[in-house]
């Protein structure tokens, strides 16, 4: 069976227990990071030397990265469920999957840390002002495609909407102003339906402040 190390309030770890639920992989977790601390930890350290979740084991296979582990899982399990099996799909796939984390994440992170996991005296304005300007951007370009097609591989939903869904889930929990966005709504609203993502994202209630976050990560154990 699937080992995932990793608190169930990381998108990154959410973005893994999402795939294994719609591949239907059977798995278990362990509590790892935040409150639960175990990341700095040698045998840890030994699975995953930057010490961060998740992590996974699969037989022979330990790895960390989200996304390479979704890249894994999906190419080994099901072929064609997450993974589009014609060439064209399959590269729009990887190309949102990278622009994922190369653009939409570092944006989404700057404005959750500062909103979220700070105390509001704490918080760094000018460093919410930058990431809302580059989250508003990213969230027009996903519109943009999505007024093209009904998904981020095109035709079918695939790994690509996994780690654009979960992210975007996180953004749209913070309370701060985001453009007019309707066809990625349209897209968020298809996957809100979908029963692996009620399972494994939004199963775990959204924080809007440093207390309350705490509090949803006691509670999600
Ligand atoms: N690029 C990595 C980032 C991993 C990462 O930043 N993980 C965070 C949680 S989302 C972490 O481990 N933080 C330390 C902790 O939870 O204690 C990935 O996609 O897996």
């Amino acid at each position: 069976m699937i080992t995932v190390w990793g608190r169930r309030n990381s998108v990154n770890v959410q973005k893994v227990l999402w795939a294994l639920e719609e591949l239907e992989l059977p798995y278990r977790r362990e509590n790892v990071g935040g409150s639960y601390g175990g990341n700095r930890d040698a045998d840890f350290l030994a699975m995953n030397p930057m010490g961060l979740v998740p992590v996974i084991r699969d037989g022979d296979v330990t790895m960390f990265e989200s996304n390479a582990i979704l890249r894994y899982l999906c190419a080994r399990y099901r072929a064609g469920v997450l993974r589009p099996a014609d060439h064209w799909s399959l590269a729009m796939a990887e190309q949102w999957m990278e622009w994922q984390q190369q653009a939409f994440a570092p944006a989404v992170t700057q404005v959750f840390m500062n909103m979220v996991r700070s105390l509001p005296e704490n918080r760094n304005s000018e460093a919410v002002a930058a990431g809302q300007q580059a989250a508003a951007e990213a969230l027009r370009i996903a519109d943009a495609w999505l007024a093209r097609y009904p998904w981020f591989a095109g035709h079918a939903f695939s790994v690509g909407d996994i780690v654009m869904g979960a992210l975007l889930w996180r953004y749209m929990g913070v309370d701060v102003e985001k453009p007019e966005t309707p066809d990625l709504m349209r897209w968020f609203e298809a996957i809100q339906r979908r029963d692996a993502f009620r399972r494994a994202v939004m199963a775990v209630p959204r924080a809007r402040s440093l207390a309350e976050w705490k509090r949803i990560e006691r509670e999600s154990a």
